[in-house]
């Protein structure tokens, strides 16, 4: 038995969740997504997700074809139905079935579909002897271009560095903007801790406003933690102390090598173990 997906109006079974060849989600790329953790039987930071999911639609002018509160209840339909207590949630949003060329306006409805399964992003292995990354020569997308807040279906910026990565044999990119300051990780925030404070580059600095950044950055400062937002270069990376990555897929996992520079003593640091746990602690809601 397959899953049961949220498709428009209603759940379906996974077999009849089919989108049009004519879709422009698929055509253009045009819609946008969340990504979106359940722990413990509860959907994980669900106001800050509608919130980026309704600005990101609006910032391209796709119009959301339910309200909020229509939408957290087809989330929470979606997850109970398919008896997820831990697991993940992509929900995506495309413009929908339109005419062969790029004018959006000839899309109506938008089409929405939400799938509620699993997901492992990385060996738990790699959580305990933490990562291996790389820096990607693809310069991450300019941020008056396409706005990084935006969580649209153009992942190829995204794609291209993964696949440095993927050839050069680690798991992921760090990617810079076009003034060679650090931006993001492919699908993930980055942070580096030096003389015990943490640091991690501002959204302009061209980064999705993650939403398991912000929650380990009130953690951090809740632990006691100065935490501080400024652009950093390769060489802070570099000469870090501590170096992890966050997002909801990876959620907090610790990056001992760049460029085949060994960072700190080749383990995740104290701190970045530190904020792993307070992490999963408040996400199981036993940090509240
Ligand atoms: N930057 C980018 C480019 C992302 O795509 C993040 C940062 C972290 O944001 P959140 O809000 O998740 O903390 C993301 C999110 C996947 C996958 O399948 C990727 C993300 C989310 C969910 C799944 O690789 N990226």
């Amino acid at each position: 038995m397959g899953l049961k997906i949220w498709f428009n109006t209603g759940l379906v079974d996974e077999a009849d969740a089919k989108i049009s060849v004519f879709d422009h989600g698929l055509l253009y790329g045009d819609g946008v997504f969340e990504g979106i953790r359940v722990y413990s039987g509860r959907v994980f930071e669900l106001d800050a997700h509608i919130k980026r999911l309704y600005e990101s639609a609006l910032a391209i002018r796709l119009s959301m074809p339910m309200t909020k509160e229509e939408l957290v209840g087809a989330i929470e339909t979606t997850v109970k139905a398919n008896g997820i207590v831990d697991g993940y949630i992509r929900l995506v949003v495309t413009r929908g079935v339109g005419c062969l060329g790029l004018n959006p306006f000839t899309c109506k409805p938008s089409a929405l579909f939400i799938i509620a399964s699993s997901i492992q992003l990385y060996p738990e292995e790699l959580y305990e002897k933490g990562m291996r990354v790389i820096s990607a020569t693809t310069v991450r997308n300019h941020p008056l271009a396409i706005p990084p807040q935006v969580k649209s279906l153009n992942y190829l910026n995204n794609i291209l560095a993964k696949i440095e990565a993927l050839d050069s044999s680690v798991p992921e990119a760090i990617m810079y903007n076009h003034e060679g300051y650090v931006a993001e990780a492919t699908g993930d925030n980055i942070f580096i801790v030096r003389n015990g404070v943490v640091c991690s580059p501002p959204v302009e600095a061209g980064s999705l406003e993650g939403i398991t950044r912000d929650v380990v950055m009130r953690l951090a400062r809740r632990e006691g933690l100065e935490v501080v937002e400024k652009n950093l270069t390769r060489y802070d990376l570099y000469v870090c102390d501590e170096f992890f990555l966050t997002g909801t897929a990876a959620e907090v996992i610790g990056v001992v090598e760049i460029d085949g520079r060994t960072i700190g003593d080749g383990k995740p640091g104290p701190i970045t173990r530190r904020l792993r746990e307070k992490f999963f602690a408040y996400a199981h809601g036993k940090g509240q």
